[in-house]
């Protein structure tokens, strides 16, 4: 991996970029263009976590601490970005973690296994013996113990279909996603809009302490953001 030097400006933009591209045996190619959308959003949030995100990313402790059974889903571009990050949101929280590709290939379960593995995580997702129904491809594919059988999924960088699918299964539906605008980010029940690998540390840090919010719309929240973008663009 090329690092960039730890003094430029957009050091942990370069970084992310490159962990992507060091990666790309288990990274879709379309996942480099997932990314460069997001980063476009996060210019809009002057890469920073705001309110409305935080107050999402408390109800998303809220939903963790409730759940019997959490799940984190994850893909090629979150474990690339956060393996580690991911490896300790489990750890404290005793959600399990899936890999549920979207461009599923034998291949990038492996090898996403063996990346999660090195963060000391045994994942789900090699032996798929579920569907999540109304999806027709590959990624309806998911595991009994896992996503199957969860009451409470993370879904980190979705696709629209697949979340809008495990919200007909009747699974709370937590999201990240930069994009605010996305079919996920207005589908999913906890949308915080928000990076990756920003998020997911405070979240952690909530589900540590046991923190979080008695209630949460998600619509305002979601409205919230766009008006803290726009008030970013008029001034
Ligand atoms: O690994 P696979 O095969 O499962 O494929 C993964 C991708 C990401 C290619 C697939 O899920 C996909 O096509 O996703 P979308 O529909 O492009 O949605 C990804 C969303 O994540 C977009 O709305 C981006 O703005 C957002 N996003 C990208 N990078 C980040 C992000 N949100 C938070 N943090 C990021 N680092």
């Amino acid at each position: 991996m090329v690092l960039p030097p730890k003094d430029h400006p957009r050091y942990k933009s370069l970084l992310a970029r490159e962990k992507l591209v060091e990666a790309s045996d288990v990274v879709a190619n379309q996942g480099l263009i997932a990314h460069g959308r997001g980063e476009a959003f996060d210019y809009l949030l002057g890469e920073q976590t705001c309110l409305p995100a935080l107050s999402a990313i408390k109800a998303a402790s809220s939903a963790i601490l409730a759940a019997k059974k959490p799940v984190i889903s994850v893909n090629g571009n979150v474990v690339a970005l956060a393996a580690r990050e991911i490896a300790r949101l489990s750890e404290i929280s005793g959600a399990k973690v899936e890999i549920n590709l979207f461009h599923r290939t034998p291949e990038r379960i492996v090898g996403l296994t063996k990346m999660m593995k090195k963060v000391g995580i045994d994942a789900l997702g090699e032996n798929a013996d579920d569907k999540i129904p109304g999806l027709s491809s590959e990624r309806a594919k998911c595991c009994s113990d896992g996503i199957g059988s969860a009451d409470v999924v993370l879904v980190p960088l979705e696709d629209g279909d697949r979340c809008e699918a495990l919200v007909k299964m009747g699974k709370k539906v937590i999201t990240i996603d930069l994009n605010p605008l996305s079919r996920t980010a207005q589908t999913a029940h906890i949308t915080i809009v928000d990076e990756l690998t920003r998020c997911l540390p405070l979240l952690s840090d909530f589900v540590k302490e046991k923190k979080g919010v008695d209630s949460f719309d998600n619509k305002q929240c979601l409205s919230d953001v766009l008006n803290y973008m726009a008030e970013r663009i008029s001034s």
